[in-house]
């Protein structure tokens, strides 16, 4: 009988279908990660991998943290798990109120989760549920952006705004809008930080409302910065037009700061870096430095109010995770913002952006580059994609990139990046070295 001890195939890699990749292109020639510190990864081969990307935007503390590792060990050693439904533990509360206190405006309350996408769907339910409870249970529309990346919950993907991403997945949810996405070579390439062209594509969401009319339109959703798709930088003034648009017609704004979260910005949230604050905010990656599966919904504090009006015996709000606010997250995330505070990880961001900046745009001029965008300590490169063959370039750089030891995201023919913010002045010089022999060298 098999027991679990032994594989069942001869080729230990087949069994294991891996997310978001090419499995049959990847089992041919693994890349396999044994071990990471600070800033660099060791693969099986014992190389030394920089990470330009902190894992998938998440390790923004950088590898190995004695400090997380050692708070999830005695976490583990005290109460393993602790049931998240009518019970609660210590470690919820005591991140709760940290991390309230570093929400911008009045987002008081926060509910967890494990993935950003379950993040995003949560956010998603409470904004229907809370119109519904305000008795405007005719606003269920719900409008997300052209080219966002909101996970892969179908609530997610619904409003999510990338073809591969949707098209195999039916109708998805009904109801949905998308504003058109905010980048445009011609008008944008090479910007620095933010581009001065663009507002007025917020202005789309007045369309929207017009055709749909306000009274059904429950939330816009959109990612302050769009990360996965390729460092989509908003233009100078949209953000804030998005937000009067939402107050003037009632609509909730969903800020999804999964990645833009925990210093990405230079600030603890994009919401302090734009300075608007959302009404409900989606966060996770960098609140546990990657080390723990967690997310979270920030909300307003008039959303929460509104759920609190029933019997005080009934649940508020039908809705919530086994793993809600686990111990060994709470644990790593309480840990996470010690760290932040004691190497000034937001400021450091800050002070680094300008640097990255310098750097990243030092790669203007190579071969097929065509724009180059930055914000804070995300930035991206784009390629002129091969004709009749998309994606092969920026692959191709990618790979070349990971032998020659450096760790970048690849996505469409854009080159992602958003390196630990521990990453010295010297390493960010060393990304870009590595990355303009890449770029040179590939056809
Ligand atoms: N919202 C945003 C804005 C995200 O970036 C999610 C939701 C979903 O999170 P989970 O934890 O369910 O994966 C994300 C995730 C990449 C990349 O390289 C980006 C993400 C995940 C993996 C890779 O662009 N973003």
């Amino acid at each position: 009988m098999p027991d679990g001890t032994q594989p069942r195939q001869t080729n230990t890699l087949e069994p294991y279908w891996m997310p978001f990749t090419a499995n049959r292109q990847f089992k041919a020639a693994p890349r396999i990660m044994v071990s990471a510190k600070d800033m660099h990864y060791t693969d099986d081969q014992g190389r030394q991998i920089l990470d330009a990307s902190a894992g998938m935007w998440c390790v923004n503390a950088g590898h190995g943290r004695e400090k997380i590792t050692e708070a999830i060990r005695t976490q583990a050693g005290v109460m393993d798990y602790g049931p998240a439904f009518q019970w609660g533990h210590p470690g919820a509360f005591d991140l709760s109120a940290r991390l309230t206190n570093l929400f911008p405006g009045d987002l008081d309350y926060v509910f967890y989760a494990n993935s950003g996408s379950e993040a995003v769907d949560t956010a998603l339910k409470m904004a229907l549920a809370y119109h519904q409870l305000r008795g405007d249970a005719r606003r269920t529309r719900l409008i997300g952006r052209e080219r966002g990346y909101h996970g892969v919950g179908i609530g997610g993907t619904s409003v999510g705004g990338i073809s591969n991403n949707r098209k195999h997945f039916g109708n998805l949810l009904a109801g949905i809008d998308h504003l058109p996405h905010t980048h445009n070579l011609s008008e944008m390439a090479f910007s620095r930080g933010q581009p001065d062209w663009g507002a007025h594509l917020a202005d789309d969401l007045e369309r929207i409302v017009a055709l749909h009319d306000p009274s059904t339109i429950a939330a816009v959703i959109v990612e302050p910065v769009a990360g996965s798709t390729g460092v989509l930088v908003p233009p100078k003034g949209y953000l804030e037009k998005l937000r009067s648009i939402c107050d003037t017609h009632g609509i909730l704004l969903i800020f999804d700061e999964v990645i833009t979260g925990f210093g990405r910005l230079g600030d603890p949230f994009g919401a302090d870096h734009f300075g608007i604050v959302p009404d409900l905010m989606t966060m996770a990656k960098g609140l546990t430095n990657g080390a723990v599966p967690m997310s979270a919904v920030a909300a307003r504090a008039d959303i929460y109010d509104t759920f609190m009006q029933g019997p005080p015996h009934m649940i508020e709000l039908f809705h919530g995770y086994t793993y809600s606010a686990h111990p060994l997250a709470c644990a790593a995330a309480l840990a996470t913002l010690d760290v932040f505070a004691e190497d000034d990880l937001f400021n450091r961001g800050e002070a680094l952006a300008p640097v990255w900046e310098d750097a990243i745009h030092g790669l203007k001029g190579l071969p097929n580059v065509i724009d180059i965008r930055n914000l804070g300590m995300m930035g991206a490169v784009e390629l002129v994609p091969r004709e009749g063959a998309p994606t092969t370039r920026a692959y191709d750089v990618f790979l070349k990139c990971y032998e020659k030891g450096l760790l970048v995201r690849q996505t469409g023919d854009i080159i992602a990046m958003s390196p630990p913010l521990i990453a010295t002045e010297e390493q960010l010089g060393e990304i870009m070295s590595i990355l303009a022999e890449a770029i040179s060298e590939t056809e």
